[in-house]
């Protein structure tokens, strides 16, 4: 696989350029191309640069409005919602985070719920910015059937991923975001595109047969992680990021979704709540000493250290050749 270094400031401005070029407006193309930026930064490569195509088709074919202007309401004082307008996810989350934190300290909780957005990125940068403003967060977002739920052989459920982050006072928060299909179908894209097997159970061929090719996968179906718990967890996003905010279940989605390459219309779920308020004050000797414990178990990492030891590097980073072409053949 040959690659082309990059600096972070470079791949802001090439993931800025191309959704420029496709028609976003800099607000909307900044908010995206920072998510990228720090998708790349991190390591989540499955979600920054190897997104921008995805994004640029939608923005392209009229699916995506690259001028979205997402309007923040509250429904009471703990039920926020947001008006996507149809753009892509990180603007919406730029404006409505902070107030939804706010809700969140003044009331104990608050449930921030996105409609008619395109969410295409990992979900810790929304549940992280809650932790680092002394928040516990929950979000899920359903995406179009790709995951067979358990005992079928025909997609139902998106790759539907869901992302917990826990404050901490001296430290990063505490953060997993997991697809709750074996694995994000970015990764297995990924995995077809060099050549590599992915590990057993990910998914079924065509024919329901198991099998470690991702490009057979791509063409059949994945499968939950964790069998029929993995399963359920999966149906239950279905319904909080679907329905319970104001929108459609994932086969919904692609049946009115376009088929340009880009992220379907969709829901976006957003739980935040105030550990002060909820445990009387007492929380935080319990949880550091809980963490504490995990963190120090033989064999055990915690979920987000190996972002977070990505981020301290503040180098260039390898990015895919093939890539970096395409992305380069949407700008003039
Ligand atoms: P992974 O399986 O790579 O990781 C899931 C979580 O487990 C991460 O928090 C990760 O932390 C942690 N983790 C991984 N390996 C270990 C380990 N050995 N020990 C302890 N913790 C570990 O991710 P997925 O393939 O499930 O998902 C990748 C991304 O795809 C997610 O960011 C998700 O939001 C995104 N996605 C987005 C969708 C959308 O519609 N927008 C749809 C589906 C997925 P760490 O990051 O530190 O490795
Ligand atoms: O990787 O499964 C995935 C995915 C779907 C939408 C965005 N990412």
């Amino acid at each position: 696989m040959s690659t082309t270094q990059l600096t972070l400031a470079e791949i802001f401005s090439i993931a800025q350029d191309a959704l420029t070029q496709a028609g976003a407006n800099k607000e909307n193309a900044d908010a995206v191309a920072n998510t990228v930026m720090r998708a790349e930064r991190d390591g989540s490569h499955s979600h920054g640069l190897f997104r921008i195509p995805g994004y640029v088709a939608s923005l392209q074919s009229g699916k995506v409005n690259g001028n979205a202007d997402p309007k923040l309401h509250s429904r009471t004082a703990v039920a926020l919602h947001c008006d996507g307008d149809l753009g892509y996810a990180p603007l919406a989350h730029q404006r409505c985070l902070e107030p939804l934190a706010e809700a969140a300290h003044k009331n104990g909780l608050a449930v921030l719920s996105i409609t008619r957005t395109h969410h295409f990125a990992a979900l810790w940068p929304e549940t992280e910015a809650l932790a680092k403003h002394g928040l516990t967060a929950i979000s899920c977002v359903s995406y179009m059937p790709s995951v067979a739920p358990f005992g079928a052989n025909k997609p139902l459920y998106g790759t539907n991923p869901l992302s917990f982050a826990w404050p901490r006072p001296d430290a990063p928060p505490l953060v997993f975001d997991m697809a709750t299909a074996a694995i994000a179908m970015g990764d297995v894209q990924i995995a077809a595109r060099d050549g590599k097997p992915v590990p057993p159970g990910t998914g079924l061929d065509e024919n329901g047969q198991s099998t470690t090719d991702p490009a057979e996968i791509i063409k059949g179906v994945l499968l939950p992680f964790g069998g029929h718990k993995g399963s359920h967890i999966a149906m239950m996003i279905e319904l909080l990021a679907g329905p319970l905010v104001g929108e459609t279940a994932s086969f919904a989605s692609k049946e009115r979704d376009s088929g340009d390459g880009g992220p379907p219309q969709g829901g976006q779920f957003i739980l935040a709540m105030n550990p002060e308020i909820l445990s009387g004050g007492v929380w935080q000797e319990q949880s550091e000493e809980f963490i504490k414990r995990l963190g120090q178990l033989d064999g055990v990492r915690l979920p987000a250290e190996r972002r977070y030891q990505n981020r301290h590097n503040s180098g260039p980073r390898e990015i895919n050749n093939n890539l970096l072409q395409k992305i380069r053949s949407t700008i003039s």
